[in-house]
């Protein structure tokens, strides 16, 4: 296996869900199904929050999600944990400034996925020189979802990214919803990463759809 190519991984990014079993209204596995038929490109398995699952339950829940993403043939990313993504033998890691040193996760990993939350420029040159494949760039928006988010900082990290010639692939998060996408594709980003906008909708189908379209028809 070799590393993945960029225009690979930007076409993964443009809508890519990220959810655990405390993020939905129902089963994670059966909104993970329902947002993949409306048009999801990647997925990642975040388990965090007030009643996250642990030990063999979280392993067993991010089995029956991969296994989905595995016959609907869409890469599954585990969030922080190195270890279970090594278990499981997932496609990727993602990890935090705050998480495991990029250049030691890169080691663990070999050529898996290897997407980092940046903040800066300099973490972002960083990061690039220790191995990831894309970067995570927010909150864009405030968001409900992260307790520990920063401050909401729009587009303007991306479009210093974008006017330094930084060339791996981005994803925006936080606060993102299809009706705010457009700008944050105009300003560079590759794709959007949610987790309200399509786990908690009344219809997880039709959010991932709506969420696509304002992806694929923003140029
Ligand atoms: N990192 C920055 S914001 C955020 C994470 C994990 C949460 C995004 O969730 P939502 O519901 O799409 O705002
Ligand atoms: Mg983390």
């Amino acid at each position: 296996m070799s590393r993945i190519q960029s225009d690979v991984m930007r076409e993964l990014l443009k809508v890519y869900f990220i959810a655990g079993s405390v993020n939905g209204k129902k089963d994670l596995v059966s909104i993970v199904e329902e947002a993949i038929d409306g048009g999801v490109t990647l997925f990642q398995y975040r388990e965090k929050g007030n009643g996250a699952l642990t030990g063999d339950a979280k392993y067993e829940l991010a089995k029956r999600v991969q296994e989905l993403c595995k016959r609907k043939n869409i890469p599954f990313i585990v969030n922080d944990d190195v270890d279970l993504a090594l278990e499981l033998d997932a496609d990727g890691v993602h990890i935090g400034q705050e998480d495991e040193a990029a250049a030691s996760v890169r080691e663990k990993i070999g050529d898996k996925i290897l997407g980092i939350s940046v903040h800066t420029l300099e973490q972002a040159q960083k990061a690039a020189a220790q191995g990831a494949d894309y970067f995570g760039v927010g909150p864009i928006f405030s968001t409900q979802s992260k307790a520990d988010a920063r401050d909401a900082q729009g587009t303007a990290l991306i479009e210093l990214f974008k006017n330094h010639k930084i060339e791996t692939p981005i994803v925006a998060i936080g606060g993102i919803t299809a009706e705010n996408t457009p700008p944050i594709i105009k300003a560079g980003a590759d794709g959007v990463s949610v987790i309200s906008a399509i786990s908690q909708a009344d219809s997880v189908y039709e959010a991932a759809k709506k969420l696509k379209e304002a992806v694929f028809q923003t140029v």
